[in-house]
């Protein structure tokens, strides 16, 4: 696949490296629903965004929408528990992740959901991960962004309320906790302004999707 992405724009530095997790910011959102943010949680990642994007198995999914059968408008893989995951600084991040939230999540991350954002065209639309354990459970899914910085955006759950936007950019960690899966919902909205391609980690605990 081709990458587009103009490496040398983003990083300062060639080695791959994660950096503490203490520098994380917490913003309640109410209702239960928090979000924690790191920037440049990863730095050297140029060379994990061409990794990714050349060795993930990327797939392309449709949906029915209507009457329509229609692209699903961003490539996917999911790794689950036990799966080898594409590159060694992915379980770095999931064991970091992990250790860092032990005491407040009870479990481990486990999973991992990667999203190939091609270009401004491609998104993802409202939504709250309620396919298992988090439609009725707290939980956490811990966000990390390689590549073009694109915005993801919170919202109470059913719309309504003014919008949380957070811009992502190459390295920086999102982590949606507490309540925020069930009484918010987020988007990564498509985009006008010529952008390059993005790529978003998700870790979950098991049984969250
Ligand atoms: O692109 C992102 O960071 C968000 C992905 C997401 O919300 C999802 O795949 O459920």
């Amino acid at each position: 696949m081709s990458t587009h992405l103009q490496g040398s724009l983003f990083d300062q530095t060639d080695q791959l490296r994660l950096g503490p997790l203490d520098g994380l910011r917490r913003t309640a959102l109410g209702s239960g629903a928090w979000i924690d943010v790191l920037p440049g949680w990863l730095s050297g990642a140029d060379a994990l965004f061409e990794h990714l994007a050349t060795a993930v198995p990327w797939r392309a999914e449709q949906r029915t929408m209507y009457d329509n059968v229609v692209a699903v408008p961003r490539l996917l893989a999911f790794y689950r528990a036990g799966d080898a995951l594409p590159h060694p600084v992915l379980d770095e991040a999931r064991t970091a992740l992990s250790r860092h939230y032990a005491g407040e999540l009870g479990e481990p991350f486990t999973t991992a959901g990667l999203c190939y954002y091609r270009d401004g065209r491609d998104s993802v639309a409202w939504h709250g991960d309620r396919i298992g354990r988090g439609s009725r459970q707290d939980t956490m899914v811990a966000i990390l962004s390689v590549g073009e910085p694109r915005d993801l955006l919170l919202r109470p759950a059913g719309g309504g309320g003014t919008a949380v936007r957070r811009p992502l950019g190459h390295g920086d960690l999102i982590v949606m906790g507490g309540s925020c899966q069930r009484t918010w919902e987020h988007c990564v909205p498509k985009t006008s302004r010529a952008t390059g391609p993005r790529i978003s980690i998700q870790f979950r605990p098991q049984g969250v999707r």
